[in-house]
């Protein structure tokens, strides 16, 4: 495997083509673990040293622990520089973590906290080809392939989620329809009348296209349409499983995050179903304890770690994602080598505390896939009018489990509630909701409610 050179830090970079030359490495993908460690530990010696010239933040925190990038002799020695949390990006907003001067950045992006200021990152042309190189990855992993028609239903702005796939899927030698979000009833008229073949959304809005698809008589078994290429947002088993079977499609999951580059993190493929490949040239991954820190052996559950490998104008190290998931490097049936990641299903900040019990929104979701007439569409409400916090589970049905019958209802609503008694050890008020009564977005669903906060 050939590393291209990197250049000297402190050299202005970030022509088109550059100095890396062509990006995409397919049989990176396929090579020993090895020489993926071998690969990566040159490429993480680089962007350490890259980051330390260039960006007074970091130099100041791996001087404060007396760490120089020379002593990074081995990926392991990674464990001893300090995490970057996402409070680093904000208390340093807009450009403080930027390393490249702002007149070589060509791409800015951001993603919109809930509260406060959004955190921003930036790419130069290196950055944005690397980017293209890692998405053309992912949806070659999902069986995407030159001359199939992407459309894509995320939004073209400041979200990654557009633009970073588009131009992967271009890479990619796609037919690329950049729908955009929202305007549903279009986008079916455009899955007809172009053939498309694969749809770019996050899982909950692709749901939402194969609802009102099915409400106007679309035909799904009759469609072009092959694979869907989710992500920006967990997709649960029982959402994963209506989609497949009602729109007739591969439902792929993949992963990314802004901070780190965006879409292209990790991809699905066809073989190892539900855990995606991390792209492995571009990330360096670990996975910890979210309460200590200690980072944790393969195979075992905790938090995702990120540190991408080759990012020049927002290079960040050891980013807490505060996702959970486990990592393994055992082969995969597709014959890539790369580690796989278990489906992101919570986050460890997305915990409810109910009454001194922990509780995980993919916990709702683990008891409603035991129950057929569940659909996957929910709520969950938590407040303390009374001083007492209490969880209510808003729940739709499928139309297929919805009847007249208010016996019957109470029936099944009784039964929910004794099953997530059970299994969750809280009790929960549980409210059956008629189909499409929860409001659906083209973005990412929001399934948490917290009026204590
Ligand atoms: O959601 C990037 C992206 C866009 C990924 C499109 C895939 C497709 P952010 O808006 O910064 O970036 O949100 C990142 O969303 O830390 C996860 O908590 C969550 N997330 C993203 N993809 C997945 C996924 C984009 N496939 C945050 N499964 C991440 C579960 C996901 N959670």
């Amino acid at each position: 495997m050939s590393i291209p050179a990197r250049p000297d830090p402190q050299v202005k970079t970030g022509s088109p083509g550059g100095p890396f030359g062509p990006i995409y490495n397919p049989e990176r993908e396929t090579a020993s673990r090895d020489e993926i460690a071998a690969l990566q530990l040159t490429l993480l010696r680089e962007q350490v040293a890259w980051t330390y010239a260039r960006v007074p933040w970091y130099r100041e925190r791996l001087n404060a622990i007396g760490f120089q990038p020379g002593d990074l002799r081995e990926l392991a020695d990674i464990h001893q520089l300090p995490f970057t949390e996402k409070s680093a990006l904000r208390d340093t907003y807009p450009y403080g973590l930027f390393a490249v001067p702002l007149d070589e950045v060509v791409r800015l992006h951001a993603s919109s906290g809930t509260t406060g200021k959004p955190i921003v990152v930036g790419y130069n042309q290196h950055d944005l080809e690397q980017w293209r190189s890692c998405i053309m990855s992912i949806m070659q992993m999902a069986g995407v392939v030159p001359g199939d028609r992407v459309q894509m239903a995320f939004g073209y702005g400041m979200f990654t989620g557009g633009f970073g796939l588009h131009y992967g899927a271009e890479g990619l030698g796609c037919m690329m329809i950049p729908a955009g979000s929202g305007n549903t009833e279009r986008h079916l008229m455009m899955i007809a009348d172009y053939g498309t073949t694969v749809l770019v959304a996050t899982p909950s809005y692709a749901m939402h296209i194969c609802e009102v698809g099915e409400k106007a008589g679309f035909d799904w078994q009759a469609s072009t349409l092959r694979v869907g290429l989710f992500g920006g947002e967990p997709c649960p088993p029982k959402l994963k499983q209506e989609i497949e079977s009602r729109m007739r499609i591969i439902c792929t999951d993949n992963y990314g995050l802004t901070e780190v580059m965006g879409p292209g993190v990790s991809g699905e493929c066809l073989a190892a179903r539900d855990q995606q490949h991390i792209v492995e040239d571009h990330f360096y991954w670990e996975v910890i304890d979210p309460q200590t820190g200690a980072v944790l052996p393969e195979g075992a559950e905790g938090e995702l770690v990120l540190t991408p490998l080759n990012k020049q104008a927002f290079p960040v190290l050891r980013y807490r994602t505060h996702d959970l998931t486990r990592v393994t490097t055992a082969p995969c049936a597709c014959g890539r080598t790369t580690a796989r990641m278990a489906k992101v299903r919570s986050r460890s900040d997305d915990m409810l505390i109910i009454r001194g019990t922990n509780v995980f929104p993919s916990q709702f979701e683990d008891v409603l896939q035991t129950i057929p007439s569940a659909s996957p569409h929910y709520r969950l409400v938590v407040d303390n009018d009374s001083g007492l916090d209490r969880l209510t589970l808003e729940l739709e049905l499928l139309p297929a489990g919805f009847t007249d019958s208010f016996a019957e209802l109470e029936a099944f609503r009784a039964r929910v509630a004794e099953k997530l008694h059970h299994t969750l050890q809280v009790s929960v008020a549980v409210k059956l909701l008629e189909p499409g009564s929860i409001e659906r977005t083209p973005g990412k669903a929001r399934h948490v409610e917290d009026r204590r906060r």
